[in-house]
């Protein structure tokens, strides 16, 4: 026996003895396939022959060298991640991230085939794809507004588009026979005091009902809807809130995205886990990282994600529950990004598996609060980074720090030599 096979004896024993099962834990997290998005890898810059400066909040600081600047490079990119990552996953893209190598038609004419490599990619790895509809980085978004413009042909653009990325994550979701969710966030607002508020809102409801008409397989894909508090260039007004959002969602039936940057900061995106999923049966999470505003910093193993999966693991709805990252970091090397933020997740997802649950909820019953906070907190130092280190151990990716030379590999033998 191995150090790594020997601390995790000795730790699955100090579980045991709070009633936790870590063998059971392990496989649970096995089962849970992580979102990955493809926007960090390139600044979310993407492939249409002309990239658009960025809108609504959605801006990479950096430059960092190595971005992957094409498709071949962002995919070498991805799969150098997933090498270094245990599990089973699932690449998210965007509309912008098409095969347009022959051409790019327009975000309202693309079709199947310019996903048709990317499906061929996801097959040869045995990965799932999402998919999410770009209404930002465009001229038509640049005055503010996209699905709530009040110009009728600009919005018929956009419905246009949605339409085709709903088909289109539909076929993934055929082709892969996986499930793709489809995500839809626009960047709609206005930097200033706005008089024309519900005028907006009710266009967006107008768009979303034309959008979501065509009905699809649930086996092959099915529809979200993302929220946002403010942007950079929205911070007035932001049309797709939370509480139009939740509102449509709840109406039409579609998942309802969080994304924990998108709420004050101080309020808590934990403890709406709960309460959405009295009312929803699947929710999708954006896991990202705030600094002081909605910065998309690199998602780390903060007390705001352990939270959240918290109470995603006590509620039941682990398996109810699409976990995606959104953060986009150009300061640092990118593939170190991606597996900082994945792994993140993954061992927030763990730390809650292994709580003490049916302990902690027994005292809760018996109205024995100290015994109930000090068990909680014993938790904290219990020897996670055991079990943690022998997942990764058993599935042949690098254990603890481990990452950091291959990563410092990568970059000398192919970032560096990236312009
Ligand atoms: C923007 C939203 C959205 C984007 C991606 C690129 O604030 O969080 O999810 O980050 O679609
Ligand atoms: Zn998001």
């Amino acid at each position: 026996m191995n150090n790594i096979e020997k601390s995790y004896e000795l730790a699955k024993e100090q579980y045991s003895a709070i009633g936790i099962d870590a063998e059971k834990a392990i496989k649970t997290l096995n089962e849970v396939s992580i979102s990955i998005h493809c926007w960090q890898a390139d600044d979310v810059t993407g492939f249409e022959k002309e990239h658009f400066s960025s809108g609504g909040g959605i801006m990479a600081t950096g430059n960092y060298p190595g971005k992957a600047r094409n498709i071949d490079e962002l995919r070498k990119d991805i799969e150098k991640v997933l090498e270094m990552v245990p599990g089973k996953h699932k690449l998210n893209l965007h509309a912008m991230y098409g095969d347009y190598s022959n051409g790019f038609p327009g975000r309202d004419k693309i079709e199947t085939k310019h996903f048709e490599s990317w499906i061929e990619w996801a097959k040869n790895l045995d990965i799932g794809l999402d998919f999410n509809s770009t209404f930002f980085s465009h001229p038509y978004a640049d005055d503010g507004y996209t699905l709530s413009h009040t110009d009728r042909n600009i919005r018929e653009y956009w419905i246009e588009h949605a339409k085709r990325c709903r088909s289109i994550s539909n076929y993934i979701g055929e082709k892969l026979k996986k499930k793709c969710i489809h995500n839809l966030w626009i960047p709609d607002g206005s930097k200033d005091i706005t008089f024309e508020r519900f005028r907006h809102r009710e266009l967006l409801k107008e768009s979303l009902d034309e959008i979501f008409k065509e009905k699809f397989s649930s086996n092959n894909m099915a529809d979200s809807v993302e929220s946002k508090l403010f942007g950079i260039g929205s911070e007035a007004y932001v049309v797709g809130s939370h509480e139009f959002y939740l509102s449509y969602a709840l109406k039409n039936n579609l998942i309802l995205c969080i994304d924990n940057g998108h709420f004050h900061p101080t309020e808590s995106c934990a403890d709406k886990v709960s309460a959405l999923f009295v009312f929803f049966d699947e929710l999708l999470f954006h896991l990202t990282r705030g600094i002081r505003w909605d910065s998309d910093h690199i998602v780390i193993l903060n007390d705001e994600v352990k939270d959240i999966l918290n109470e995603i693991v006590l509620a039941g709805k682990l398996n109810k529950s699409h976990l995606a990252l959104d953060f986009f970091d150009a300061s640092i090397n990118r593939i170190g990004a991606y597996v900082i933020g994945i792994r993140a997740l993954q061992k927030a997802i763990l730390s809650a598996l292994l709580l003490p649950v049916e302990r902690l909820r027994e005292y809760e019953r018996d109205k024995k609060y100290f015994q109930r906070l000090a068990l909680f907190e014993e938790t904290k130092t219990k020897p996670f980074g055991s079990v943690w280190n022998y997942y990764c151990y058993i599935h042949d990716v690098p254990v603890g720090e481990d990452y950091i030379k291959e990563i410092e590999k990568y970059e000398n033998e192919v970032l560096s030599k990236r312009d």
